[in-house]
């Protein structure tokens, strides 16, 4: 069994951001259009009009002050409402593959390798841009790596569900420096016409390099003392797009094709799984919570991530657990891995840490490291 180390971890984000302020003006044109449309049924109690949004529900309800998507006009139009990208040729590099490899070519760089040292690459996201081929296969070609390449979705506990299977890869032996990359296009299945969810998702790609203790020369590297994962069915989180949708003649736009939730039972249900786990996973590896000097939790809810941590070790500062989801909103699985990359600098020789995610499923993951 071979040592495992996390010895790098790159961050691609688009270039465009929507505030609350953008994103609530756009809903409210929606609903106003919306009601102008039906207001005969509405006139006659047939049907509900929709209300307007608020950026200071928004703030205060999540903590996302704006988010990054890859288009920005399309969401924004309120005679449409989702992103607008051109189709491309099947000789074109795909546009998950395009932010696997800006984010992949960061991580590569800051754990000192290139594709070529890469013999396993995992691309885990919560959705796919197509059935087959696998986007991991796409994006090791363009990085002219090595081995073998597969796909893999928990929803946003996909990133450390891959990286326990890159550590596993790697501790037996079957891959020596494996790619995990998150690909995160969370705008193409956001409901961005349902005032209750429009505001919670944002686009980015992380990516994380596993490798062996061994062979790993960057001047950061984080030993990974375990993982753990667990997952109990809800359909309090789902999404029903997929293959069979034609042949079941259903609607393709319709509104169980996107993301949907019961956000309060979500944040009741999740809150206690999520310390459990961590708890559960630090005390079988011979630590106490108290003992842990940062906490890079999934970012989907202010509120949920200092429930989690006063529950676990009494201080929710952001000094022992970090929040991106104000400038990235919730980013599917990227988001703890985000959180890792930005707020690990400052830790010592010999800290502990936990990357942990959770969502839908229900699932949770946490990979626990130290700092070497
Ligand atoms: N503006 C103004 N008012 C609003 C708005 C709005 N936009 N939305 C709701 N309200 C109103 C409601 O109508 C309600 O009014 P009333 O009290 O009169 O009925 C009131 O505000 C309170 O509404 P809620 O109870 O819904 O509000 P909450 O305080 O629960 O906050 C949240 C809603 C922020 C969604 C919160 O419940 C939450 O964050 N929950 C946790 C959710 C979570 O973590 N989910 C994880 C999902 S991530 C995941 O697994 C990834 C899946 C795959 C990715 C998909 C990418 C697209």
């Amino acid at each position: 069994m071979h040592s495992v180390v996390i010895s790098g971890t790159g961050l691609y984000q688009p270039e465009h951001t929507i505030t609350n302020a953008e994103l609530v003006e756009s809903f409210n044109q929606y609903a106003d259009q919306e009601n102008a449309r039906h207001a005969a049924e509405i006139a006659a109690g047939t049907r509900e009009p929709l209300t307007h949004s608020s950026v200071e529900f928004i703030e205060k309800a999540s903590g996302i002050k704006q988010r990054y998507v890859l288009e920005k006009s399309g969401i924004l139009d309120p005679a449409r409402m989702y992103p607008r990208f051109a189709e491309r040729a099947d000789d074109q590099l795909s546009l998950m593959a395009e932010i696997a490899v800006a984010a992949s070519q960061d991580a590569l760089a800051s754990a000192g390798k290139t594709g070529a040292d890469v013999d396993a690459v995992l691309c885990a996201a919560a959705n796919m841009q197509r059935a087959y081929p696998a986007m991991a296969v796409e994006i090791q070609q363009a990085l002219g790596a090595g081995g073998y390449g597969f796909d893999m979705n928990v929803a946003c506990s996909s990133a450390t569900f891959a990286i326990e299977q890159a550590v596993n890869a790697v501790r037996t032996g079957s891959a020596k420096c494996v790619l995990v990359v998150n690909p995160e296009i969370t705008s193409g299945h956001q409901a961005w016409n349902d005032r209750d969810c429009h505001f919670i998702f944002g686009d980015v790609c992380t990516a994380v390099i596993v490798e062996r203790a061994d062979s790993a020369t960057a001047a950061d590297q984080w030993e990974v003392l375990g993982t753990r994962l667990a997952t109990q069915f809800s359909n309090n989180i789902r999404n029903n797009f997929g293959f069979l949708n034609r042949s079941e003649d259903s609607d393709p736009n319709a509104r169980d094709k996107t993301f949907r939730q019961e956000g309060r039972k979500v944040f009741k249900e999740v809150v206690p799984i999520a310390a459990a786990h961590i708890e559960g996973h630090l005390a079988d590896l011979g630590h106490a919570p108290a003992a842990v000097r940062r906490f890079w939790l999934h970012q989907a809810n202010q509120g949920m991530n200092q429930f989690v941590i006063k529950k676990l070790v009494g201080d929710a500062s952001p000094d022992v657990a970090p929040l991106i989801l104000d400038e990235f909103a919730n980013t599917a699985s990227a988001g703890s891995v985000i959180a890792f990359h930005r707020h690990r600098a400052d830790l010592a020789v010999g800290d502990l840490g936990v990357i942990c995610s959770f969502g839908a499923g229900y699932s949770v993951g946490s990979v626990v490291v130290r700092k070497r």
